[in-house]
Parts: C-alpha cells; sequence; structure tokens
C-alpha cells in the first residue's frame, strides 16, 4: 500500500520522538550495510531482497537489544514484581515492521532504504509470519506482549519454539491442503539463542517410597529419561517507551549423558532414535483450535515449556540475594492462558514438596497466590481432559500430586454441602465417568487466586454453567477481563491512511497509546467533508485488497461494491454456512429476478479448517465451489462477488481489515467467548452484523444501536429452544427459501460431475440436528443484511455509523485489558526504564 503524505509525516515525527539511541536515518543506514556485509557476508550487487530484509531487522534489533539489556537490568536490580505468561501459542505475525513503529524508527527505516534503492513495502514482504497460534487464543497473547511492554509492565511471556507453526493453506478443486509452515527458512533475525541458559528436566520413569534421615517414607521420581530445552529470546518492544521485555520460547534437545549412556551399551542406533523423539517434542504446533484429542506428544509439550519455564522463573528469583520461597508470591505472578500450561500448578507443588521439603499446606499457599488462569471457552468438546492412565506413565509424581490436591477438595467440599455425591462428583478434579481422566479446568480453578473470562457475557455463562459449584465455593474468584487488541498492530500500523486522518483530525498522534481519544472524532461524525475524507481512505484501502484479491484469487472486485468480511478459524458454532446461505438467498434471488435492486457485494472469507475437522473442511470447499460459480455467472452482472482468500494469517488480515465495510460476528449465541476479529474490524471502521454474542455485546454498547447489525436469538432463547426440542426441518419447511437454498446446497447443480458434494453440510443442517441453530436464525439474518443494504446506499449515513465506530470502541484497547489484569489479577506496578 502506498502511504499517503500525511502518513509520512505522521511517521516522520514519530521518528524524531523515538526512545531509542537511534536518530537518524544515515546512522540505520550504516547499520544496516554493516549487517549486510559483516553479519551476511554479502556485496550489494548480490543481495537478495531477503538479505536486506535481514540486515534492516539486525540493524533496528541493535537498538532494541541494548534496551533489552537497560531493562532487565533496572527490573533485576530492583528486584521488581514480574508477570510471568504461560502460554502454548503466540500469533505474532510479522516483527520488523511493528517493532519499526514501536520504537519509533519506521520514517527513518524507509528514508535510509530509500537511500539505498530498496523499495519499503516489498521488503516488509519478505519476512514470513511468526504463526505459532490457532487463532484468538494465540493472537491474544501477542496483542497481551505489546501491552504490556507499552505500559512498562515487567512481564516474561514463556511458550514453545515450534519449528513449524500454524499449517499454510492452499486450496485445490477448492478442497483446503495443508502444507508444513517452514517459517524459519528465510532467516529469524528477531531472536537469539541462549544456550547457556538451557534447562534440563526429568520425564516419565516411576515413584518410589524411600525414608529419609528422620524415618519419614517420601516419594522419589526415579528412572526418568531427561529432555533439555533451549531458549530462544525474541525483544518485545513497547511503543513509544524504553521498555523491552522478554518473549522465551523452549526448544527441545537430546540431553547428551543419556546419548552417551546408550551409545556406551551399545544402542548408537537406539540413543540416535532417541535424541529424534526429544528433539520432537518443539516440532510442530497442535493445529486443533478447539477440539482435545488426548495425544502423548501433546501432554509432553505442555509439560516441556511449563517445567523449563518454572525452572527459568525460578532461577532468576533466587537470583537476588535477598529473595526466598517467602516472598516468592510477592515477586511472582503466573498466568495460565488456558489449561493448556495447567501441569505448572503440580510442577510446581513437585519442586515445593519433593526438591524444597516444604510442607504441604505452604506449599498449596504459596501455589494459590501465584497462579491466575484465563479462560477461553465454553464448549465441552474444548474441555482438557487427560486419561489418567497417560498422565501416569508420562508424570507419575504430578499424578499423585493431583490426587492429593482433589483428596483436599473432596474434604473441603464435604465441609461445606455434607454427604451431597452430586457436589462432589461435579467438582472432582478426577472425573470417574467413562475412562478415568484428569479434567485440566478444575485443576486450574482450584489453585488459581483468579479466573477469568473474556468478555461479560462470557464470565456470566462460565459462573451460571461452566462452574456454579467452584463459584459457590470460592465467592470473588471469578473476574471478568472482557478482551482486547493492540492498536499500534490494529491500526496505526495496518491502516496508514486511517492514522494519518486521525492524527491530523485529533491534532496528535496520542491516541496510539491512549485509545479512548478516539471519542474526539465523534463531533466529526456528521461532518460531510470529514465523511468524505473517511470513506476515501476506505476506498483505497479497498483498491488495494482488489489488488489483492486479484493476484490470490484471481478474481476481479469493484471497489465500488461492499466489502462483506467474515475472517476467523472454520468453525460450526462461528457459523460461515449462515453466511453462506445468504449468498445463496441473493444469487437465487438475482437468478429469479435479474433487474433486481441490491448494492453489489464482495464476500470476502479467509479461514482455516483443523486438518481433521470434515465438515469444516467441506463448508470451505462449498465456499469455493458455490463462489467460483456465483463470480462466472454472466447473467448477475458481477452484482455477486464470492473470494476466499487462502492461507488466512495475521499478515493477511493487516490487508483485510482496513478494507473491510461489514464484519461478520454471526457464532451462536453463548459460543463465542468473545472475538476479537470483531473490535479489530470495528475500529478500522467497519460496522458489525451480529448476534449478542462474546463481546458483540460491549460493542453494541459502546457503538450505539444504530451504528450496528444485531440479529437473532439471544442466550436465553437459544436455550428455551433447545429446552423445548429444537427441529431444524420446522423452519426448512416454513420457509420456501431456506427449504430452496439447503435443497440446493444439497444437490449437485454447483457439482455438475460429482453427487453429493457438500451433503455433510447440508446434512448437518437437517438430519444432523442443527446444534448451531443455523435454520434458525436465518430468516432475521437475513433480514438484517436488507437493513445493511438499505443503510449502504445512504453513504453520508453509512459514513457517519462507520467514523462513530472508530470513534467509539476505544475500550477494547488491550492496554486497558492488560491495565485490568495488572490492577485485579496480578497485582503488578508498571516500573519506568530509564
Ligand atoms: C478463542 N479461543 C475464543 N482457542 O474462541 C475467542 N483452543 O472467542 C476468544 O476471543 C479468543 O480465544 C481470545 O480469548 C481460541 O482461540 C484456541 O485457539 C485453542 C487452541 C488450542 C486448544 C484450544
Amino acid at each position: 500500500a502506498e502511504k499517503t503524505a500525511a502518513a509520512s509525516t505522521a511517521a516522520a515525527r514519530q521518528g524524531t520522538d523515538s526512545p531509542f539511541d537511534v536518530t537518524d536515518s544515515a546512522q540505520l543506514k550504516e547499520g544496516i550495510l554493516r549487517h549486510l556485509t559483516y553479519t551476511l557476508a554479502r556485496d550489494l550487487k548480490t543481495a537478495q531482497l531477503s538479505d536486506w530484509w535481514i540486515a534492516t531487522s539486525l540493524a533496528v534489533r541493535e537498538h532494541i537489544l541494548a534496551r533489552l539489556i537497560d531493562t532487565q537490568g533496572t527490573h533485576n536490580d530492583n528486584n521488581v514484581r514480574r508477570l510471568y505468561y504461560l502460554s502454548l501459542e503466540y500469533l505474532m505475525g510479522r516483527l520488523t515492521e511493528s517493532n519499526l513503529y514501536n520504537t519509533g524508527l519506521n520514517a527513518a527505516a524507509r528514508d535510509a532504504l530509500a537511500g539505498l534503492g530498496i523499495d519499503y513495502h516489498k521488503l516488509l514482504d519478505q519476512e514470513t509470519d511468526m504463526g505459532l497460534g490457532n487463532g484468538g487464543l494465540g493472537r491474544l497473547a501477542a496483542c497481551f506482549l505489546d501491552s504490556l511492554a507499552t505500559l512498562d509492565y515487567p512481564a516474561i511471556g514463556y511458550g514453545i519454539h515450534y519449528e513449524f507453526g500454524l499449517f499454510r493453506q492452499e486450496f485445490v478443486n477448492g478442497y483446503q491442503v495443508e502444507y508444513p509452515d517452514s517459517w524459519m527458512i528465510n532467516g529469524t533475525p528477531w531472536e537469539v539463542a541462549r544456550p547457556e541458559n538451557r534447562i534440563t528436566i526429568p520425564i516419565y520413569g516411576r515413584v518410589e517410597n524411600v525414608f529419609d534421615d528422620r524415618g519419614n517414607c517420601r516419594p522419589r521420581w526415579v528412572d526418568t529419561k531427561t529432555i533439555v530445552g533451549i531458549p530462544y529470546d525474541i525483544p518485545i518492544a513497547g511503543f513509544g517507551t524504553k521498555t523491552v521485555n522478554l518473549l522465551r520460547l523452549w526448544s527441545s534437545r537430546a540431553a547428551s549423558e543419556f546419548d552417551l549412556q546408550a551409545f556406551n551399551a551399545g544402542g548408537y542406533v537406539e540413543a540416535v532414535r532417541e535424541k529424534a523423539v526429544m528433539e520432537t517434542i518443539s516440532k510442530v504446533l497442535y493445529p486443533n483450535d478447539k477440539t482435545e484429542n488426548g495425544k502423548e506428544l501433546r501432554l509432553i509439550q505442555q509439560y516441556f515449556f511449563v517445567a523449563c519455564s518454572l525452572r527459568d522463573l525460578i532461577r532468576r528469583h533466587f537470583r537476588s540475594p535477598e529473595n526466598s520461597w517467602d516472598n516468592f508470591p510477592a515477586k511472582v505472578a503466573i498466568q495460565l492462558n488456558d489449561t493448556h500450561p495447567a501441569v505448572a500448578v503440580p510442577e510446581l507443588m513437585r519442586v515445593l514438596l519433593d526438591d524444597e521439603n516444604t510442607p504441604w499446606d505452604r506449599a498449596w499457599d504459596i501455589v494459590t497466590k501465584v497462579f491466575g488462569y484465563t479462560n477461553h471457552t465454553l464448549l465441552p468438546e474444548a474441555l482438557e481432559k487427560w486419561s489418567v492412565a497417560l498422565f501416569e506413565r508420562i508424570l507419575p509424581r504430578h499424578l499423585q500430586i493431583i490426587y492429593d490436591i482433589n483428596t483436599r477438595l473432596m474434604q473441603t467440599i464435604e465441609a461445606r454441602w455434607p454427604g451431597d455425591v452430586e457436589k462432589k462428583r461435579a467438582c472432582s478434579i478426577i472425573d470417574e465417568q467413562g475412562v478415568k481422566s484428569v479434567r485440566m479446568a478444575g485443576l486450574s480453578v482450584v489453585a488459581s487466586h483468579a479466573v477469568n473470562g473474556v468478555a461479560a457475557l462470557h464470565t456470566d455463562l462460565l459462573k451460571k454453567h461452566l462452574f456454579p459449584e467452584y463459584d459457590a465455593l470460592f465467592p470473588g474468584r471469578f473476574q471478568n477481563k472482557t478482551n482486547g487488541i493492540t492498536p499500534r498492530r490494529w491500526l496505526l500500523d495496518c491502516n496508514p491512511r486511517l492514522s494519518a486522518l486521525i492524527t491530523a483530525t485529533l491534532g496528535h498522534e496520542k491516541w496510539a497509546r491512549d485509545l479512548d481519544l478516539l471519542r474526539g472524532l465523534e463531533k466529526h461524525a456528521g461532518d460531510a467533508a470529514f465523511q468524505k475524507e473517511f470513506m476515501a481512505i476506505k476506498h483505497a484501502n479497498k483498491v488495494d485488497l482488489a489488488g489483492l484479491i486479484k493476484t490470490e484469487c484471481g478474481v476481479e472486485v469493484s471497489p465500488d461494491a461492499l466489502f462483506d468480511v467474515q475472517i476467523k478459524r472454520l468453525h460450526e458454532y462461528k457459523r460461515q454456512h449462515l453466511n453462506l446461505l445468504h449468498i445463496l438467498a441473493l444469487y437465487r434471488r438475482l437468478l429469479q429476478n435479474p433487474s433486481l435492486d441490491i448494492v453489489p457485494r464482495v464476500f470476502v472469507f479467509g479461514a482455516k479448517a483443523a486438518p481433521g475437522y470434515d465438515l469444516a473442511k467441506n463448508i470451505i470447499r462449498a465456499i469455493n465451489i458455490i463462489g467460483s460459480h456465483i463470480n462466472h455467472d454472466p447473467r448477475i452482472g458481477g452484482k455477486l462477488k464470492v473470494v476466499f482468500l487462502p492461507n488466512y494469517r495475521v499478515s493477511l488480515a493487516e490487508c483485510i481489515i482496513p478494507a473491510a465495510d461489514l464484519s461478520e460476528q454471526i457464532s451462536t449465541a453463548g459460543k463465542e467467548a468473545s472475538g476479537t476479529g470483531n473490535m479489530k474490524l470495528a475500529l478500522n471502521g467497519a460496522l458489525t452484523i451480529g448476534t449478542l454474542d462474546g463481546a458483540n455485546v460491549e460493542i453494541k454498547e459502546e457503538v450505539g444501536d444504530e451504528n450496528i447489525f444485531i440479529f437473532g436469538l439471544t442466550v436465553e432463547e437459544v436455550e428455551a429452544l433447545h429446552a423445548k426440542g429444537y427441529r431444524p426441518r420446522e423452519y426448512y419447511e416454513r420457509d420456501e427459501e431456506l427449504r430452496a437454498i439447503v435443497d440446493w446446497l444439497g444437490s449437485n447443480y454447483f457439482t455438475p460431475s460429482e453427487n453429493g458434494a457438500f451433503a455433510l453440510t447440508q446434512r448437518s443442517l437437517l438430519d444432523g440436528g442443527d446444534p448451531f441453530l443455523v435454520l434458525a436464525d436465518f430468516r432475521a439474518y437475513s433480514d438484517c443484511h436488507a437493513r445493511v443494504d438499505k443503510k449502504y446506499r445512504d453513504q453520508a449515513a453509512w459514513a457517519r455509523s462507520a467514523i462513530l465506530n472508530t470513534a467509539r470502541v476505544g475500550k477494547f484497547s488491550s492496554d486497558r485489558t492488560i491495565r485490568e489484569y495488572a490492577a485485579q489479577i496480578w497485582n503488578l506496578p508498571a516500573v519506568k526504564v530509564d
């Protein structure tokens, strides 16, 4: 995208304010050339664009690393309280551009590169996304890191250094095909390997009871195997501050002593095999965003990164001579991003009980003071359970500790509800029904001093439906922390045109650190000249996206059409197939009445399906095949276009979001915990069409009823409908149009040489029982789209609402979210770095 003059002025201004030790483009240019020559051993003639990208990143990195050392020094010298964020996923996207913006060096870099004859945007395009996450949960972790550093909170993120992130997606004959994501192939200039900080942890083995010198029988974990964790550090530079925090990701290795033992015993091949197994642990990210499948390697991944991280943070704590276990809870806050890192609970207990000889009650007191747990879903299939048998084989001592935690929990329940077997069954960490298993959510709730949901509605439902007994048992433990997004990546960096307009209108760029200041735009919402500018920017962004669509999908779309966007993981509850039914309805209406006057629309999809999720993959194929059919039908005069951009990822979202007119947030009420794409799209001036689900409820409260399109069943209505018995066929039979399009979907009209291509999707809606109420919500959805159509024809009214969306969603800055966590969960003071 070409930047406007105003954007570069704003950028230039930021450049002069840089809190980093580089001031001008000449200095940066010198750094770039130095790295090109002395780090990459390239000369100017043969250097490829990817070399220039690495050299530029390394030149900027120097300044960030200097600040990293200052920041860590300040934190260590002052023995500050720190947050340790444990997450199996970090969906970082590209790092170079956001680091340039956050350090204020983007203008200098642009100048330096221009002087070298290098195209800034093409250079940034060399970077492969760091896609070490599935979706919202992983991206939330990345936004949180940005806000933590920006707000000067001492924090370290811990996770896994996956060799392969989320798979790369291509479409072949409409089918999703997955390829490994070799994100490191062009180099990884933003990470620093720290082999000197490697950590060795035990796994497998058995527990034996030995008598200590006082005659007490004590459990000892023996005959274990060994895994080595090598940390890779990624600096996280705050925006407009000197703070640089750390993201530390663990890569697994085999222990050399172990190899040697096997080797000496004549087991050379055995030793190499063992080595390969150990190195498999950090090989690949599991691509399931909801269902848990009880895979051994997944549990090992969880334990591996948690055990390394705990040892690392304990080592940090004891580096200060004044520290001890007594003040551990005063210096350490640990947040569990979902239950994926919940093995940290028994692992910290094990360290305290077995390694440190701490009595149980004192150990448990420490544990419950440091942990907090964030829940991201109510869907039962996403709640992690591990079979007791598997747990025992991999982590026998941890299983014992979990049983001990559960015994004490059952005593508490008995004291509170004497003789109530139902309450015990509901609260037990060990699930005795079916295959005996460990419930990680129960473990996390019991061991944490605070448990939070990610939007107000979600937190209410969490207390009411998922954990009512725990809520009664631990009053005040459950809290809400509505999600947020970083305004740096999701407005300042990705939408330079709109950012420049905002900065020019408000007369400052403080909004990027204080998003509530966007309220200052409200008074311009009715101003015709401002509306024109705002819509011209949207149009320019749509022209850019149209170009990308042409290259990626080979489809010509008009930037004058309404861009109707649904971008998120493909999941039945998110109801991409409801969107598809509406597309089919519009198409059919046009075929029956070619002169029908509708606002021309471009439907834009982006979504990956978990590789084993057949229905989700079938929906992708249906959208691809039906979309292509519609795109090639000359009878509808180009009024409808349907494009499915392949390989949806953070950097693609950054291109789509600034160009969206309409944001599809159409999950069944009660199913989407929060959503964060909804926030990104509203911030960039898209109007939402959505259900009263997740954070949509709060977006509606902020932007006002006239500036959002709400439709469909509410949570209460969904519950009532299920209670009385939902029969999708009733809706199908009652509604002529709905019946026609559902039948159409099931026919071979769109795939003449193939029968039943979309039978899976069609069946889910009828005989499958339509668990997410697509048919029940269809008519309300279709009628709501008619209101969208009407409003879009009144461009002034649309512009006004779009501006008010941007102006009024300041609440959804992750800065606000992080301040709330810091104040209400972590008790974490900010620390300025001089
Ligand atoms: C999402 N969850 C929620 N899970 O669905 C979304 N799960 O509503 C919310 O806004 C977001 O979290 C942030 O709170 C996920 O993205 C996963 O990706 C996931 C991955 C592995 C296992 C289970």
